[in-house]
């Protein structure tokens, strides 16, 4: 196969790569793409996984590495960069998917800086090869050498500018999760502080009220009624679904179990517990089984500060032992059922049952 028609493969395929990539790690295409994001991710990781191992396996037949045969459109000789940095895309992938959360954590890091640094590449690449190149013979070219020049210019500086524009976020990711340094949006380093809606609920502590629903009256409760039942501190190790991990997290707030049998809960006639967040969107549940064995908390204080705004202020579910996404925000109701009402991930394809290491996506 020519190298121009396995070039044009592997931009296919790569591309697909970053396109189902950014829709991971952009809050805002994720809730986009709704129902699809499971599928996205699974084209990510099976595709990526199968990708690298071609890579690997017989790099020499699959990549279009540069040919020496000059007559051949071009052969760009730092096509080696990107089978170094797909490589190490992979090896850090693989180590997203397995192993504990600190390796989990490594290789988020690792794979969003090579991620970075392929984009950089990419734009490279494209203004040093793509507009200025034309097969037609001298005369016959439509443009002259110097509007060509501006042209590359023009091309070079759209798609660099969003990578520049990145960058403080990149770099706040990564020494957050290496230094535990610099925060984002206000929460906490080494933290992804996901929203599904535009932006990070404000409520303001003195009008929050945290509703129960489901018994036969209404009730409502300030965050100071619910610190007199007495509180709790939960050290956990902190996992999103998606792979980036912190480790040795302490939350503070109000055992779930012990504010449920206050209200008047009854786990036989009320088995289902949903939660309900006052960003009016995202939703969760547990069963009762779920809240005896995870011992969830109602928390409003993390590593002794309060939470963030953007990671829930003035409360917050926590479930130890399952994926954050069961950690709803800003929580406002809870409403005592005695059927599942699923929640918002769970619409979207990911188990009710989330303990950790339950979904690697494989
Ligand atoms: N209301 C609300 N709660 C939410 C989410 C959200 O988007 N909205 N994201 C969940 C997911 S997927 C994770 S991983 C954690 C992230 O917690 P953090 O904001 O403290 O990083 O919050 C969970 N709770
Ligand atoms: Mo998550």
């Amino acid at each position: 196969m020519s190298f121009t028609k396995r070039h044009w493969r592997h931009v296919i395929l790569v591309g697909l790569l970053m396109l189902t990539g950014f829709s991971l790690y952009l809050a805002s295409w994720r809730s986009a793409l709704g129902p699809a994001m499971p599928l996205s991710q699974a084209i990510h990781e099976w595709g990526g996984v199968l990708y690298g191992v071609a890579l690997i396996g017989w790099s020499g037949r699959f990549f279009p590495w540069p040919t020496r045969d000059r007559t051949v459109a071009s052969a760009p000789p730092f096509t080696k960069w990107a089978f170094f940095f797909l490589v190490m895309l992979f090896i850090s992938g693989v180590g997203l998917l397995i192993g504990p959360s600190w390796t989990r954590s490594m290789a988020t890091v690792v794979h969003g800086l090579f991620a970075a640094i392929f984009v950089i590449w990419v734009s490279y690449h494209l203004v040093v090869h793509l507009p200025i190149r034309s097969r037609r013979p001298e005369g016959t070219r439509r443009l002259s050498l110097s509007r060509r020049r501006l042209l590359r210019w023009i091309v070079g500086v759209a798609v660099t500018t969003p990578v520049v524009m990145a960058l403080p976020s990149v770099l706040t990711m990564v020494s957050g999760r290496v230094f535990k340094v610099g925060s984002n949006n206000g929460a906490l380093p080494g933290f992804v502080p996901y929203t599904v809606v535009g932006g990070y609920p404000a409520i303001a502590l003195d009008t929050y009220r945290l509703s129960v629903t489901g018994l036969d009256t209404k009730s409502s409760y300030r965050l100071t009624d619910l610190v007199h039942l007495g509180v709790t501190t939960r050290h956990l190790n902190f996992q999103c679904v998606t792979g980036w991990a912190v480790d040795g997290v302490e939350f503070k707030g109000i055992d779930l179990l012990k504010f449920l049998h206050h209200v008047g809960w009854d786990p036989q006639k009320h088995d289902w517990v949903s939660f309900y967040s006052g960003d009016g969107v995202y939703t969760e549940s547990l069963n009762a089984e779920q809240i005896d064995r995870y011992q969830p908390l109602l928390a409003y204080q993390i590593d002794g500060k309060a939470l963030p705004q953007a990671q829930g202020y003035p409360l917050r579910l926590i479930v130890p032992g399952m994926y954050g996404y069961k950690s709803i925000k800003w929580l406002v109701r809870i409403d005592l059922a005695n059927k599942d009402m699923i929640g918002y991930w769970e619409q979207r394809g990911y188990p009710q049952n989330a303990y950790l290491g339950s979904y690697t996506g494989i």
